[in-house]
C-alpha cells in the first residue's frame, strides 16, 4: 500500500499524464509545491516499488500497477470533491478539505460515498430536499 504522500504523487503524476501527456520532475514539483530534489527522492521510491519507471534524461512512465492506482486515486479526489458540493459545502472550501481526507477513508467508505453521490444524482427533487433543510437549520 502506498503512503498518504506517495498518493499524491501517484495522483499528480497520472493528472499530468492524463493532461500533458508526459510528467516532468519539475511540472511535479509545481503541482506539489516541493523542491524537485524532494520529487526525485519519492520517484525513485515509487521507481523501487513498481509504480513507475523512471530515466533520468528520459522522464518517467507510469507501470500497469501504478496506472491503475493513479487512476482511482484521482476518481477518489474527483467523487470527494462531488460529495462535498452535494452535501453543500463552500465551493473555497472543496479542494483543501478533500486533501485533508482522502487519505484517511477506507475504499468501503469511498464506494458508500459513491452511492450517495449516486442517490443524489439520480433525482433531482432529493438534493431540492436537503438544500430545503440546510435553509431550515441555517
Ligand atoms: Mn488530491
Amino acid at each position: 500500500m502506498p503512503t498518504p504522500s506517495m498518493e499524491d504523487y501517484l495522483e499528480q503524476i497520472y493528472m499530468l499524464i492524463e493532461n500533458k501527456g508526459y510528467a516532468r520532475v519539475s511540472d511535479i514539483a509545481e503541482a506539489l509545491t516541493v523542491h524537485p530534489s524532494s520529487v526525485t527522492k519519492m520517484v525513485q521510491k515509487l521507481d523501487k516499488d513498481d509504480y513507475l519507471i523512471y530515466e533520468k534524461y528520459r522522464g518517467l512512465v507510469l507501470t500497469p500497477k501504478g496506472n491503475k492506482i493513479g487512476k482511482r486515486l484521482v476518481y477518489r479526489h474527483e467523487l470527494l470533491e462531488q460529495f462535498l458540493r452535494v452535501i453543500g459545502v463552500k465551493e473555497e472550501h472543496i479542494y483543501e478539505d478533500v486533501e485533508g481526507i482522502e487519505h484517511h477513508l477506507s475504499w468501503d467508505s469511498i464506494d458508500r460515498i459513491g452511492d450517495l453521490v449516486q442517490f443524489f444524482e439520480e433525482e433531482e427533487k432529493r438534493l431540492e430536499d436537503l438544500r430545503d433543510v440546510q435553509s431550515r437549520s441555517e
